[in-house]
């Protein structure tokens, strides 16, 4: 059977597109050098990304014998602020369809996760920690996110600013712990509720978190130590 002329200019068409394509990978080969190198710059990282969208992103834990309870040392720049556990409320909002203020029932009545990790600060120490309290995940659930949500903006009662991308917020180990240790979090350490997860150095584990910001774009600050030239990701 004949083919009509109409195939024949899909066909025509689509091998036009195949040998645009080719020319352009031909074009690619003289930015070999180049693109090679940026390549391995952003290897791990990439592959760390495509794992995670893969939802082969779980980290490996230790035990929870593994703990190194004096090995956390306590790191606070503004002071340790003291909310009361009654009055306290974790403010989420920005682009939700409803922004929540969450007392610590709310928090407690979702389901609860330990992580046992190793906080990583870039100060030179490193403590294996469990963490438990509900996936930042859920809680952001709760608040119907937009899908134009991109970044989150988190706020600490001692005035302590983080910025996270959205994949590093809802991965399943992010936590928002308000146990530690499998005792209820100390106030030096965060309480009532801190970030935990073991995709970041601890300068993006936030402590005393009072808000929570779903923002399209990051804004003039990225946070605390990133406005001082620390790196933004900042994956372990
Ligand atoms: N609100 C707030 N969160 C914070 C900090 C802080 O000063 N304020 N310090 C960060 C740093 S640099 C580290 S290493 C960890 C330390 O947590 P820890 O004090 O529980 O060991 O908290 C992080 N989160
Ligand atoms: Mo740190």
């Amino acid at each position: 059977m004949a083919a009509s002329p109409e195939a024949l200019s899909r066909r025509r068409s689509l091998g036009l597109l195949l040998a645009s394509g080719s020319s352009l990978l031909l074009g690619g080969c003289a930015l070999n050098r180049w693109s090679n190198a940026v390549g391995e710059a952003t290897q791990p990282l990439n592959e760390r990304i495509e794992a995670l969208l893969q939802g082969k992103g779980m980290l490996p834990e230790f035990r929870r014998n593994q703990v190194e309870p004096e090995a956390l040392l306590v790191n606070s720049f503004n002071g340790i602020p003291k909310l009361a556990p009654s009055s306290y409320r974790l403010v989420v909002n920005g682009m939700v369809r409803r922004p929540l203020s969450l007392d610590l029932a709310a928090l407690a009545a979702l389901p609860q996760r330990e992580c046992v990790i190793r906080h990583v600060c870039v100060e030179g120490w490193a403590a294996i920690v469990a963490w438990s309290g509900p996936r930042l995940a859920d809680v952001l659930a709760l608040a119907g996110p937009s899908p134009l949500g991109a970044y989150l903006a988190i706020r600490s009662a001692d005035q302590y600013f983080e910025t996270w991308d959205l994949a590093s917020a809802l991965h399943p180990q992010t936590l928002l712990a308000t146990h530690m240790n499998g005792a209820p979090l100390p106030v030096a350490n965060g309480a009532p509720v801190r970030l935990a997860s073991p995709i970041k150095l601890g300068y993006k584990q936030s402590k005393w978190v009072i808000e929570l910001e779903l923002m399209t774009s990051l804004g003039d600050r990225l946070g605390t130590w990133e406005d001082k030239g620390y790196e933004w990701f900042a994956g372990l």
